[in-house]
């Protein structure tokens, strides 16, 4: 990430001097740092006497972020819309489309951005876009510290949460990238507590998506001497058992830790015609090649797909095409 510099600083300054109230909000189908985000600047609106209206699209779906659905209703109230000539701050996008339904006029409202993603939005007058940013939390920190000072309390524990969020509690911070975690260590030292937040993170679950998650373990079979590992769920699984939700990122982490598995396959009956996929793999097998020969996309690592189909004839197709690419070199001419 880049530090943020003075000036920058100064520019978001000049933003918050230039109006009395604020409308601060996040992308719809909101995550821990975009919500983490919002209330870290409302923090830091509230420390310079200012008022702010806290706003969401929603659907707050992660349950790890429902403890702050009350924080961001769906509805601005009316003053919002017209009281001390009020700014709008939209964190972690760049694209007043992605905030969903909001009832503001959004044609004219002075903005300013602050965002980690690599957008179009870039070169914007108003905005603080930091691409090598692991999270909007740290541009909303550095922000936070540069015009109040030191972060602490409520706000510490806020901005570590979305930090976490963003980083996979730390793991996707590749070497070069320390300074991510100087601004966790002072997260920390304000008061964040790493074991709670990685508690309120995780934890919290519904006791059926274990029983789902039993269910689909015992149903993984290994193929290509144990490089790709794959499991399926059905349409009377879901309607018994998943209905409250499905851990996906744990079913996929608990298979992708067994040792030589390259890639990960969960083939799910969605409707008597209809069935997805999800792919994950580690290293060099492009699994979004895979995805895309079912009309599906993704990354490298991750990718899906959903087509019409049988939950046997989808397995068999993808499988086929892992077969591809374990063939060994000069097959096709035995
Ligand atoms: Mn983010």
């Amino acid at each position: 990430m880049n530090l943020l510099t003075a000036a920058q600083a100064e520019s978001f300054k000049r933003f918050l001097d230039a109006h009395g109230a604020f409308v601060i909000a996040a992308h719809k189908e909101p995550d821990g740092d975009g919500l983490a985000s919002c209330l870290g600047v409302a923090a830091l609106v509230s420390n310079l006497g200012k008022r702010s209206y806290l706003f969401s699209a929603g659907p707050f779906k992660r349950p790890e972020i429902k403890c702050w659905e009350k924080f961001f209703p769906k509805k601005l109230p009316p003053a919002a819309g017209d009281e001390d000539n009020p700014g709008l701050i939209i964190v972690d996008c760049s694209e007043k489309e992605r905030l969903g339904e909001i009832n503001l006029d959004l044609t004219t409202i002075d903005t300013f951005i602050l965002d980690h993603h690599r957008t179009s939005a870039q070169g914007q007058a108003q905005a603080i876009i930091d691409p090598a940013a692991p999270s909007t939390t740290v541009v909303v920190q550095q922000l936070y510290e540069h015009l109040i000072g030191p972060v602490d309390g409520d706000t510490a524990r806020t901005l570590f949460f979305g930090l976490a969020t963003d980083t996979g509690f730390f793991r996707f911070i590749s070497p070069g990238e320390g300074e991510a975690l100087r601004a966790a260590a002072r997260l920390v030292d304000g008061g964040a507590d790493p074991r709670r937040i990685y508690d309120a993170m995780n934890g919290g679950k519904p006791f059926l998506t274990r029983k789902l998650l039993g269910l689909m373990l015992d149903r993984a079979e290994q193929k290509f001497n144990g490089r790709v590992i794959y499991t399926y769920e059905t349409a009377q699984d879901t309607a018994k058992l998943g209905q409250f939700g499905r851990d996906s990122d744990a079913l996929y982490q608990l298979l992708l830790s067994v040792d030589k598995v390259e890639a990960v396959l969960v083939v799910r009956e969605e409707t008597d015609k209809k069935c997805t996929a999800a792919l994950r793999s580690r290293g060099d097998i492009d699994v979004s090649a895979i995805a895309a020969k079912f009309g599906g996309g993704g990354h490298k690592n991750a990718a899906g797909l959903s087509t019409e189909g049988s939950v046997q004839f989808l397995l068999k197709g993808i499988l086929g095409e892992f077969a591809k690419i374990f063939k060994p070199a000069g097959a096709e001419s035995c």
